[in-house]
């Protein structure tokens, strides 16, 4: 049900005109309907005002306004997002980066720390970044569209987790504005301040519902030298788990991503993309990407690897790239199964941390439960230090509600059985707020409504989204 909030007349859109310009107030629905529909395509909102501030300033005057005249917003990156939770849900007015994707500095000498406007591409980011030969420590699918205000508010993962760690840790300073409109300047670029509590964390994974990112700090780690990517076939989850553990002992620091997928994945890239698999058949694929200083030494270590699990006959298939357009290719057979999935129709999404040894049970398991009723139960994604991130999706042609009663609670009950998180990486956005209870004490709900409650009074930032309905 819509929130007791103002709905938006054209006296407001005379003041956000005053405030950013004429040009940068769209309320032509046409141009609004990307907007307001989400990446796959599953939920649509009504909203009929986009805003694009430039500067900080222009942002803190509008949430003023808003707040002031209870209007409520939901903040807008790339809109990449997977849960539904940076498209409005009734006719919240849309605030996004786009415009805000100035680079302000990077500090090389001080430990590679890189400042920039919350509405740059993370792909342009790392290009920028590339000439002075860092690389942001994030790395996902959506690079060419996902900002990187968008990334700190979902605290997003992907596949540079396993070397350089979350977000949480990597981002040093945010500035955000708050929902009556303060500036809170938190934009340090230290990495040791132990100054009292570390608000920035508040704003790292609060997906829009906490205040509105304009800034961000990040410490950007050396670009490697030395690149390889081993592309592996394994019959068995249990031969895969024995890769991934070998990996971790013999690869050790140069190891910088673990990816996998299963064989009902490789169908989707290979059918509705045309991408080519480099090996044979397999009922599961591995990418082990190493990235270190020394190339020689690299490729030694690498070798070694290969050839004890090769001896070990845990993997009888595989090939390497050590040339940037067959690592590519190989990426994009991973990179890529998002996409590919949208070809089948319509996706229930399930993005799970689980123990590794368990996760891929949870495939086979959701495939014997919904027998008959879906087109595909397809199972791939993050292998990490600790546990794994399993990026469950079920297809169908159209949204089924038979399936959907079938597979939630069935998947939520699932994780919790086994102490695993409902969210992985991609947060709880509207479509997955009411089953945080899942992953989280009523004790730390509670708490997290309180905090709500202090920086957003008004509940006027990206309301029906993270907290639950009671
Ligand atoms: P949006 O989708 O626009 O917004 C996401 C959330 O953040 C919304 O709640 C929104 O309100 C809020 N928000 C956006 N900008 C701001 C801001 N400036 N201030 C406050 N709140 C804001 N995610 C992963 O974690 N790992 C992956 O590997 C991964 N791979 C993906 C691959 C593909 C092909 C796709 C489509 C998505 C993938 N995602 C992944 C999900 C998505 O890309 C990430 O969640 C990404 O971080 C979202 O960034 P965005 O700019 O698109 O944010
Ligand atoms: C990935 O790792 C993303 O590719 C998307 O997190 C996962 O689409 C998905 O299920
Ligand atoms: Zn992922």
């Amino acid at each position: 049900r819509r929130g007791n909030y103002a709905t938006a007349t054209a006296t407001d859109i005379t003041v956000f005109q005053d405030i950013i310009g004429h040009n940068h107030v769209l309320t032509d629905p046409s141009e609004l309907e990307g907007n307001n529909i989400d990446w796959i395509k599953t939920v649509r909102g009504q909203s009929s005002i986009l805003l694009k501030p430039k500067t900080t300033a222009e942002v803190s005057k509008i949430l003023k306004y808003c707040n002031d005249q209870k209007l409520a917003i939901c903040p807008q990156g790339g809109n990449t997002g997977l849960v539904g939770g940076s498209v409005p849900v009734f006719d919240e007015i849309i605030l996004s980066t786009q415009r805000m994707n100035d680079f302000i500095s990077v500090d090389p000498v001080a430990g590679c720390v890189a400042v920039c406007q919350a509405g740059c591409v993370l792909e342009a980011l790392s290009q920028e970044l590339n000439k002075h030969d860092i690389i942001v420590p994030l790395d996902l699918g959506a690079k060419g569209s996902c900002h990187i205000g968008g990334n700190i508010s979902t605290n997003a993962g992907g596949l540079r987790l396993l070397r350089y760690g979350s977000l949480r840790g990597s981002v040093l300073g945010v500035e955000a504005v708050l929902a009556d409109g303060t500036i809170l300047d938190c934009l340090s670029t230290l990495r040791k301040d132990n100054t009292g509590y570390d608000i920035k964390q508040l704003m790292i994974g609060s997906e829009g519902t906490l205040g509105f990112v304009t800034a961000v700090s990040i410490l950007c780690p050396q670009k490697p030298k030395s690149l390889n990517l081993a592309f592996l076939g394994v019959d068995t989850f249990e031969g895969l788990l024995h890769v991934l553990r070998k990996a971790k002992q013999d690869l050790g620091e140069i190891l910088s991503a673990v990816e996998f997928l299963d064989s009902a994945c490789m169908g989707l890239v290979k059918t509705h993309l045309n991408l080519t698999n480099p090996i044979g058949e397999h009922e599961f694929y591995m990418l082990i990407e190493t990235s270190g200083s020394n190339t020689q030494h690299d490729e030694e270590k690498l070798s070694s690897f290969l050839d004890e699990i090769m001896t070990s006959q845990t993997v009888s298939d595989g090939t390497i790239a050590t040339d940037l357009n067959k690592m590519q290719a190989i990426w994009g057979l991973r990179e890529r199964q998002a996409e590919a999935l949208l070809h089948e129709g319509y996706n229930f999404k399930y993005d799970v941390s689980l123990p590794t040894h368990v996760m891929y049970d949870m495939v086979l398991d959701t495939r014997r439960h919904l027998e008959g009723l879906c087109t595909s139960v397809v199972g791939y994604g993050h292998l990490g230090k600790c546990d794994g991130n399993l990026h469950l999706n079920v297809t169908c042609p159209q949204y089924n509600q038979t399936i959907a009663s079938a597979v939630e609670p069935f998947v939520y009950e699932w994780t919790a059985k086994h102490k695993g998180s409902i969210s992985a990486e991609h947060g709880l956005g509207f479509k997955k707020r009411n089953y945080i209870s899942y992953s989280k004490s009523n004790e730390s709900i509670t708490m997290m409504k309180k905090i709500k409650k202090l920086f957003d009074p008004n509940g006027i930032l990206n309301p029906y989204k993270t907290l639950p309905d009671t």
